[in-house]
């Protein structure tokens, strides 16, 4: 029976992956675990504060799975628990498996054919371009959405390419850019950032 996506998933999971579950990416980002069978994927990203470069401010998890329909369909959940303001924050997934410093994640992934990483340049059509995350007087939250626009799995949306992928939580939030290229509409500076790890 497959497994609901709930918050008890989530954290037996990340619980897995605290115990050591989690696959080391080869020293040029390539992810090392084995895609041959059909088992469920899943992979998680530590979200490390950009001011320091060392405090945890949370976690993310994906998990690919079929659609009804067929369609590779992935789940996120992004989990974060202080350090940041209260308010609504940019949530991305930013082309490139590096965070120290954060600018080291590049711009938006979006592999192409007609790729454009530019965070206000091209935002919202980004493959990596996710929902807001909304934070309480704590500075605690969750995200919870379904993108179709990547994979885990190989293929040309896959976020485990040559250099892996980041995600990124901004400083401000994400307007979606509805007047186009508008400097820090995407989210503006970088607050937390994660480099995406496949969980076996
Ligand atoms: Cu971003």
């Amino acid at each position: 029976m497959r497994l609901q996506f709930t918050y008890t998933t989530l954290l037996i999971l990340l619980t897995s992956v605290c115990l050591g579950g989690a696959v080391p990416l080869r020293a040029n980002g390539a992810e090392t675990a084995d895609r041959t069978d059909d088992r469920e994927l899943g992979a998680v990203a530590n979200l490390i504060s950009c001011s320091d470069g060392a405090q945890l401010l949370g976690l993310a998890y994906l998990r690919e799975r079929p659609s009804p329909e067929g369609v590779k369909e992935v789940d996120v959940m992004v989990r974060v628990w202080g350090g940041l303001p209260a308010g609504s924050h940019a949530v991305h997934i930013h082309e490139t498996a590096a965070c120290q410093p954060c600018s080291a994640a590049g711009g938006h992934f979006d592999p192409g054919p007609h790729s454009n990483t530019n965070p206000d340049g091209n935002h919202p059509f980004h493959s990596g371009d996710l929902r807001n995350i909304h934070l309480n007087d704590k500075g605690g939250g969750l995200l919870s959405m379904v993108t179709s626009r990547v994979s885990l799995s190989e293929g040309p949306l896959s976020l485990f390419d040559e250099d892996g992928s980041a995600f990124i939580i901004h400083v401000q939030p994400d307007s979606y850019c509805p007047d186009g290229v508008v400097a820090g509409c995407a989210g503006g500076a970088r607050a937390a950032c994660g480099v995406i790890l496949p969980t076996r």
